[in-house]
């Protein structure tokens, strides 16, 4: 009797504590929504939104033919609450944009792909990334199946700036968001992939989707991103996708409960002066960091900060030479005061150090 009392008040205390635990990182979100709105009070974004007329997010850049074109997500207001499954990303259709110079016009090229178009697509268009082969151009997007299931799928257009016709199904072994499409210079192209929770990635982690939410204990190995080599139809992956494994200095695996370094979502990868060089943002700490290796799949070896907390939630990012001149696209939620869903894109030079590291960028600074 006595055992089944104490056994009783032990599980009022687990609920209690998770059910504090789930307030408080609402809390949080909530806390870092209102000091957003203070320092948007305090302080300007050090750049000017590249795009007024609607909000954009996720900017994935690229030259192509000698041009720049930015490939963002398109935000919209939406009246699903916020909520951690990420819910208020309501995105539905893709525009594609372009720059003859930094700083520059920026001309929208119009709808490039709508949700409505995708027939395995059911809703959230996320971060896309476009990649050009034998003068053909894929968008490669993550997006919520008729099970809420996120895959990647992949459209493809004779121009850069669409539109885009989708295939009628995802990437086959795809899974979670965030693509991310690297040419290396021997013509092979790597997607890089995965971000957690609303990104899924945490259900993948015995190679099946479970619909329930498994992180590993925060003194284990942090979830890695993912590596595929595209086939040579850039429709499919060569081989199924590998754990991209993010180490310390010392040779360790970067753990879950290091959240200042661990990976959260938005891979994008380049390459200078022979290294690789794999970013992304670290989620609920704010940053955009980096990691080098000698070859596309690692293991990295964590190096350090890029962009510091932007104002806004979510913090993504894309790295590009244009000109002559290192290029970090980004994003921030100035336009919107604050709204974590109601993005803008904006761009900054980005400056290496002799020794390949690369500053800081703190982007409230004047
Ligand atoms: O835009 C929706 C999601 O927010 C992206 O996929 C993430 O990288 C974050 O920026």
């Amino acid at each position: 009797m006595r055992y089944t009392q104490t056994f009783i008040k032990l599980s009022y205390l687990i609920i209690i504590v998770f059910l504090g635990c789930k307030t408080s990182n609402k809390k949080e979100s909530e806390n870092k929504d209102t000091a957003q709105k203070e320092i948007i009070k305090k302080e300007e974004a050090i750049q000017n939104p590249l795009i007024t007329h609607m909000y954009t997010a996720d900017p994935s850049a690229h030259v192509f033919n000698g041009k720049l074109y930015i490939y963002p997500s398109h935000d919209i207001e939406s009246t699903v609450t916020n909520d951690e499954e990420g819910n208020h990303f309501n995105m539905k259709d893709y525009h594609v944009f372009s720059m003859d110079s930094i700083p520059g016009e920026v001309i929208d090229y119009g709808k490039a792909l709508d949700v409505k178009q995708v027939a395995w697509a059911k809703k959230q268009l996320w971060a896309p990334d476009a990649a050009e082969k034998n003068g053909t151009y894929y968008l490669y997007f993550p997006a919520k199946d008729s099970e809420n299931i996120f895959r990647i799928g992949v459209a493809t257009s004779k121009k850069p700036t669409g539109p885009f016709t989708p295939l009628p199904n995802p990437i086959p072994g795809s899974f979670s968001i965030d693509p991310s499409v690297f040419k290396d210079n021997d013509g092979s192209y790597y997607m890089y992939f995965g971000g957690i929770m609303g990104g899924q990635l945490q259900r993948w982690t015995t190679g099946v989707y479970l619909p329930k939410d498994e992180y590993p204990a925060n003194d284990s190995a942090a979830l890695s991103p993912k590596i595929a080599k595209l086939a040579t139809d850039m429709v499919h992956f060569e081989t199924p996708p590998k754990d991209v494994q993010i180490l310390d200095k010392e040779g360790n695996p970067i753990r879950t409960g290091d959240h200042d370094r661990r990976f959260f979502e938005a891979a994008w990868m380049h390459k200078y002066q022979g290294k690789y060089y794999f970013s992304y943002s670290t989620g609920d700490t704010h940053k955009i960091v980096y990691a080098t290796a000698t070859n596309p799949y690692g293991p990295f070896t964590y190096q350090g900060v890029i962009l510091k907390p932007v104002i806004g939630w979510t913090n993504h990012h894309s790295i590009v030479k244009y000109k002559g001149k290192w290029y970090l696209f980004y994003h921030d939620s100035s336009l919107s005061n604050g709204q974590t869903h109601l993005r803008c894109v904006k761009v900054v030079e980005l400056h290496y150090n002799t020794d390949g590291s690369i500053q800081t960028i703190d982007p409230l600074l004047k």
